[in-house]
């Protein structure tokens, strides 16, 4: 593989040479990973560290607009003159090898527009291996000169989380609930959202919305102790484009308030974490594949399953099975 001529295309922002790009370092395949890591060294160096991208995750429950919304927003920033990559990690296609989101099909627009790149859900691995696929690409989608990079993630399980711990600034989009409803809202995401939009407000549903956004609002005020340490809410129309912009004015007004050293740091740590999560995928890796455990594995479930061995006792012999080759 020629190394340096995809840098060089991924550098000019040629579309084949960054999905190409992507590819590789979203590629399990052990013939992948060193021309990964060459790669991600290259593409690293170039980048200018006074002008980050701005990374924005986007969440919410399927149906509520995640797609439609981005397909807007989208519009709205290549019409500006940036240019936007989208990604998405999707633990549902780690499961069932099909991807859900990022879906073309809602962002008809966006996807043939040639200063936005949309690149469906990695299927491959773990939650932590399409989280590490999906970090990379956004390094890939940096060094082409995407200055916006949206992350969509579905509002299941722990995606969330990890998508908060690669993006500047988490954006949580849910429907107008009011009280007990208001339960419904998983507190956990409450906690890592920066911007909070209550989408479909539009026609009928308008007043509701408002009403909804002002009541969570409230409640948010109460849970942050302080309204500058809560996250903004407002209220959108995906569909028909309407308060979008505002949506994007709040989360650069997240940005903004971090200031570029709260950003700077903010980031390095997200690296820490990131670099711990990455060491915990790996070791989950080579127990999976360690020839010493497959030697074990069956007697020793054997005897769990026969009553025969606790589980502490079986775990430290599965260990030691693992240390011994
Ligand atoms: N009325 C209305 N419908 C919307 C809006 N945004 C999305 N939808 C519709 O909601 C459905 C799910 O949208 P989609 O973007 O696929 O949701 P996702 O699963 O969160 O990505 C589609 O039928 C959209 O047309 C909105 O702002 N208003
Ligand atoms: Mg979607």
């Amino acid at each position: 593989m020629d190394i340096a001529s995809l840098v060089d295309g991924v550098r000019s922002g040629h579309r084949a040479s960054v999905a190409r790009a992507i590819t590789v370092v979203e590629s399990t395949a052990p013939r992948h990973r060193a021309a990964a890591r060459e790669l991600l060294a290259a593409l690293a160096e170039g980048r200018g560290v006074d002008s980050p991208a701005v990374r924005v995750g986007i969440s919410g429950v399927p149906g509520v607009g995640k797609s439609t919304f981005i397909e807007a927003l989208g519009g709205n920033l290549t019409g500006a003159g940036s240019r936007v990559g989208v990604l998405a990690v999707d633990p549902s296609s780690v499961r069932t090898g099909g991807s859900v989101l990022g879906d073309k099909t809602r962002m008809a627009t966006l996807s043939v527009d040639p200063d936005a790149f949309i690149r469906p859900s990695p299927s491959a691995g773990t939650l932590g291996g399409v989280a590490r696929a999906t970090a990379q690409a956004m390094t890939v989608l940096e060094a082409a000169g995407y200055d916006v990079v949206l992350v969509e993630t579905v509002g299941v399980g722990q995606s969330e989380v990890t998508v908060a711990g690669m993006v500047d600034t988490f954006l949580f989009l849910t429907l107008a609930r009011t009280g007990d409803q208001l339960q419904g809202i998983k507190k956990g995401i409450l906690e890592i959202a920066d911007v909070i939009a209550v989408n479909k407000a539009d026609s009928e549903r308008e007043t509701e919305a408002k009403a909804a956004a002002r009541e969570l609002s409230g409640a948010l005020r109460l849970v942050h102790g302080s309204a500058e340490r809560a996250p903004s809410v407002v209220t959108c129309s995906a569909l028909t484009n309407t308060g979008v912009r505002e949506v994007w004015d709040e989360v650069l007004a997240h940005r903004e308030r971090m200031g570029p050293d709260g950003l700077a740091g903010k980031r390095a740590r997200q690296q820490l974490v990131f670099a711990w999560a990455l060491v915990r995928d790996e070791l989950e890796q080579r127990l999976a594949h360690s020839p010493g455990v497959a030697l074990v594995r069956d007697e020793i479930e054997t005897l769990i399953l026969a009553g025969e061995l606790a589980a502490p006792a079986a775990a430290d012999r599965i260990l030691a099975a693992y240390d011994d080759h």
